[in-house]
């Protein structure tokens, strides 16, 4: 058994239960509580604040955690990233009120900054050089500077609605973050091997989400042409069709070059095009 910890709500929440749904681990949201099992696989999940998860994985209490790399660089304690995991992006910048003169980092020299990621602007601070008194704040960030609280602010940005919202306008971007899975590196053998099931389904879901399935007519003489378009996993599928000089062809193709494939294969005769989603490629 190994004990997975999740974000109890909040922006990872669904991400998080959408993969393990993915890699064919039954989540239940309804039935969610504080420590849920899951019905199909060796794992028990346990719901927190995001802030919280770096610590129950690091002191133990639990093996793995999905949660967002800027939390766990801003608490700074001892976990390994197994994996980066593709949602949750976002970065922490700093940025400043709209109506000030910005004229490079040495702006931000004397001046306060408002945030709840203290530890990562200490350190990009002192590594810039730059003295400023850090206010720390956990919650809306972003109206400090009109509540005269601080000069700037350093939080997370991922549209940046948020900053123009409030005529803040970003000027540094220092930190990017995405979720993350985390260990805590004490994993026995029987735990290890589930973490391992888990990474290969993760792959394999990462592998089929930009694929698609292409099933084509074509004219028997235009195979050799179709194969140098369709290059394929080994190689494309190939059926003769009950019409005399016709066959079938079969291949998976990256999504962002469908359409270009498409046109390359029209142009030497392809016909009845079909495009299907891949739903799962075992790696
Ligand atoms: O209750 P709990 O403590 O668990 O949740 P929380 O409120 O602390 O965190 P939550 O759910 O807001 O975010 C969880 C994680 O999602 C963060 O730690 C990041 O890793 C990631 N993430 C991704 C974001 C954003 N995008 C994001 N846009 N976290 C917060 N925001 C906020 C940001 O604070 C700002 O207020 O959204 C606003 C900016 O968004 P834009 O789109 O207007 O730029
Ligand atoms: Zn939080």
């Amino acid at each position: 058994m190994l004990r997975i910890v999740l974000q109890s709500k909040g922006r990872l929440n669904e991400d998080s239960t959408a993969l393990l749904n993915e890699i064919g681990i039954n989540v239940e949201d309804s039935k969610r509580s504080f420590l849920a099992k899951t019905p199909n696989f060796p794992i028990e999940l346990l719901y927190m604040r995001d802030d919280d998860i770096p610590q129950v994985v690091s002191s133990g209490t639990a093996s793995l955690g999905i949660v967002g790399l800027n939390e766990v660089v801003e608490k700074g304690l001892k976990v390994e990233i197994v994996e980066s995991l593709g949602f949750g992006g976002c970065r922490i910048s700093l940025a400043v009120p709209k109506s000030v003169e910005y004229n490079g980092l040495q702006w931000f020299e004397g001046k306060k900054i408002a945030t709840s990621y203290p530890n990562i602007l200490k350190k990009y601070l002192e590594e810039k050089g730059i003295n400023a008194d850090i206010e720390i704040i956990t919650g809306s960030v972003e109206i400090a500077p009109a509540a005269g609280i601080a000069d700037a602010i350093f939080d997370i940005v991922s549209s940046g609605s948020t900053l123009i919202s409030n005529a803040l306008v970003e000027v540094e971007k220092v930190f990017e973050s995405e979720a993350v899975l985390i260990s805590n590196g004490h994993l026995d053998s029987e735990q290890q091997d589930i973490l391992n099931e888990m990474l290969f389904r993760i792959a394999s879901a990462r592998v089929s989400r930009d694929k698609k399935y292409l099933l084509l007519n074509l004219p028997s003489s235009a195979i050799d042409e179709a194969v140098k378009i369709l290059p394929s996993m080994r190689s494309p599928t190939v059926m003769p069709l009950a019409a005399d000089g016709w066959c079938s062809m079969h291949s998976v193709v990256n999504n962002s070059e469908l359409w270009e494939k498409v046109r390359q294969l029209k142009a030497i005769g392809a016909e009845g095009i079909l495009v299907l989603n891949v739903d799962k490629i075992i790696l």
